[in-house]
């Protein structure tokens, strides 16, 4: 570790405005170190032995459990406080100059009146405690769709975390040193350890401030996170960089930063595909990007689980990077039958939080084997035996690796100028109504199939699990600007892409009968989705002849959808697929009553699509 005093002062070429400009990194951190009153400055390099000492100051403060290394070498158990367990969509702010620029589905607070009242809670907040410089890239580091940023962050789980998911480090510092533009991600977890007295009190395993703030700044590019140490509050390169404040960046540059997951399917005959998926939170996009087929001759490669960044590149095609360096995995439902790609990939370095510990040093959650072991210690540190009636892992329990772990990751996972994107995706939690797997008709009537996903909450953050809710291109928690204008932002790369626009999809995993269980066997299987998507990309005679067209777009034509071996009877069949007139039309009701609330800033081109979905549920 290096302290501030021994950097030299950076200097070289100065980046345009709003980005901040590289001089002022040292200015940045000597005022943050001023205001925020932390003991000491450190300047992360990212490199091994940094981590292992780290780790130690961890271990040491009882804020890591060390596994068994044995089963899980490398690797860490943490425990947050109960009241940190996920994302604070309530405490989620846009701070943009003009409130209808954050729009009607964001947070808003003026940023002047925002940066006052963060920065009383940011006085004092890292006394005691340590301020840790992290350099990062999002993205290979100078690859042509990368950017750039430095967390400052007085956690040094958040730092651990950081060098798993993020690439940290000195390369990362002097491209902002020469001059690149950079976001600025101010991070404390508000809890001094030294009080107004000067009275020092014990550290906590899990320190964090009732009071939270996850505050963002579109115009300058800065994050101001107060309060927590949980995820997507505090790895601040994650959601608040990589999808609020780049998405930001997008619109006005003319690309797209997308909540998704990114994967090459291979078919038996060695075509190729790359395909986008977006679907909301704990909605299987890591179990997509890790899927492992059970039809013989196809394969999936994972690329990324959870962030994409699409660009059109110079062939006129859409292009796409994974942004991130590792995964944050939801652990619950990740066993060796769901998702065995992802259980190799944690055999090791891995840290693990709010997941159940066994009583020989390994980690557990529900989902992970079939039967739960007979003793346990719980999320919490409680004794836990099975038949208690409460889970053992906290339902958004997560794994933090490397992807470069995983056996299904992709050889050009890190290529600098991305992969061609042939599909998007769009998917949700619904038990109801939503078929298996539709295609749009064309990019307009995609957008549409976006801009309306409606989604059963998860406990990826607070709010009653299983609530639907409207998760727009399942960006609801993470649009840096007006989802409306967002919208038409998608609209208009539609246009430029022209016919080189990937095709559009809508899939649904989790549609249940009437008897509550889930019609398709989903993981695996979903292979046979893809294989039909596949089919329709091939642009064959075959492709025409293995679709219909329905009342909600385009389906699988009678018998093109391999479902052979699943033991699906035939009324399983008919309702996975099943579109009801009526529900439908209550359906678009609500969607007209959503697009309400965007006023005329919804594009003309979505109010058609609903207009001819309208026409079409009537003829139906
Ligand atoms: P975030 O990291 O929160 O953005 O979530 P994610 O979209 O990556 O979700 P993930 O793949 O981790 O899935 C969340 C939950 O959905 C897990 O409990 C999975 O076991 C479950 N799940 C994923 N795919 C399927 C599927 O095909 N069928 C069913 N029934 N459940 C699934
Ligand atoms: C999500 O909630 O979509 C996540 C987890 O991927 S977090 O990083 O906490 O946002
Ligand atoms: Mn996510």
């Amino acid at each position: 570790m290096t302290i501030l005093e021994s950097r030299p002062t950076p200097s070289g070429a100065r980046a345009e405005a709003p980005s901040a400009p590289a001089s002022d990194v040292r200015a940045w951190v000597d005022q943050v170190a001023a205001l925020t009153q932390p003991d000491a400055v450190v300047w992360c390099d990212g490199s091994d032995r940094e981590r292992h000492e780290l780790t130690q100051v961890l271990l040491d403060e009882g804020k890591l459990i060390r596994l068994n290394g044995e089963y899980r070498p490398g690797s860490y158990l943490a425990r947050s406080d109960p009241d940190d367990v996920a994302r604070v969509e309530s405490r989620t702010f846009i701070c943009s100059q003009d409130r209808d620029d954050a729009g009607p589905t964001n947070n808003w607070v003026d940023p002047a009146e925002m940066k006052a009242e963060l920065t009383d809670r940011f006085a004092g907040s890292m006394r005691g405690r340590t301020l840790y410089v992290v350099p990062f890239s999002m993205g290979p580091v100078g690859g042509r769709l990368s950017k750039l940023g430095v967390q400052l962050t007085d956690s040094a789980y958040v730092v651990l975390s950081m060098y798993i998911m993020t690439r940290v480090g000195a390369a990362p510092l002097e491209l902002i040193e020469a001059g690149e533009p950079w976001v600025k991600a101010l991070h404390s977890v508000g809890a001094p350890l030294i009080d107004e007295a000067g009275i020092r009190h014990p550290d906590v395993e899990w320190p964090c401030n009732p009071d939270k703030y996850i505050a963002h700044f579109p115009e300058t590019r800065e994050i101001w996170s107060f309060g927590s140490g949980y995820g997507g509050n505090a790895l601040l390169g994650k959601k608040s960089f990589a999808l609020r404040i780049a998405s930001v960046i997008a619109r006005d540059e003319g690309w797209l930063a997308e909540h998704m997951l990114l994967i090459k399917l291979t078919s038996p005959v060695g075509r190729t595909f790359h395909l986008a998926a977006a679907f909301p939170s704990a909605c299987g996009k890591t179990n997509l990007a890790m899927l492992r087929s059970t039809l013989p001759g196809w394969k999936v490669e994972t690329l990324g689980d959870d962030i994409a960044w699409l660009r059109q590149g110079e062939d006129g095609r859409l292009w796409a990077i994974n942004p991130e360096n590792g995964f944050f995995g939801v652990a619950p439902g990740t066993g060796e039958s769901t998702n065995p790609n992802a259980i190799e990939t944690i055999w090791g370095n891995t840290i693990f939080t709010n997941a159940a510990l066994t009583d020989d040093g390994d980690v557990w959650w529900e989902g992970m084997t079939d039967t739960a072991p007979l003793h346990l210690t719980d999320w919490q540190g409680a004794d836990w035996t099975p038949g208690l009636g409460r889970p053992a892992a906290h339902p958004n329990a997560r794994f933090t690796v490397p992807a470069a772990q995983c056996p299904s990751i992709a050889d050009d996972w890190e290529a600098h100028d991305g992969v061609p994107i042939d599909a998007i995706i769009f998917g949700g939690r619904r038990a109801t109504n939503v078929p298996l797997v539709l295609e749009a008709r064309d990019w307009e009537h995609g957008v549409f199939l976006g801009a309306t996903i409606a989604s059963e909450q998860t406990a990826a953050a607070e709010g009653a699990v299983g609530a639907l809710r409207r998760d727009p291109f399942a960006m609801l928690p993470f649009c840096g600007y007006n989802m409306a204008d967002y919208w038409a932002h998608w609209v208009s790369v539609g246009e430029r892409l022209g016919d080189k626009a990937p095709k559009i999809f809508q899939v649904n995993w989790f549609r249940k009968g009437a008897d509550g269980r889930y019609l398709w066997p989903g993981f695996g299987d979903n292979i046979r989705v893809l294989e039909w998507i596949a089919a329709r990309l091939e642009g064959t005679d075959a492709s025409a002849e293995a679709a219909v067209d329905g009342p909600l777009g385009v389906v699988p034509a009678e018998g093109a959808l391999d479902v052979s071996g699943l033991g699906l009877t035939e009324t399983d069949l008919d309702e996975l697929f099943a579109v009801d007139p009526t529900a439908w039309q209550a359906e678009a009701d609500l969607t007209e009553e959503f697009f309400a609330g965007f006023g005329d800033r919804v594009p003309a081109e979505l109010q058609t699509q609903l207009a001819e979905l309208r026409a079409r549920l009537a003829a139906a």
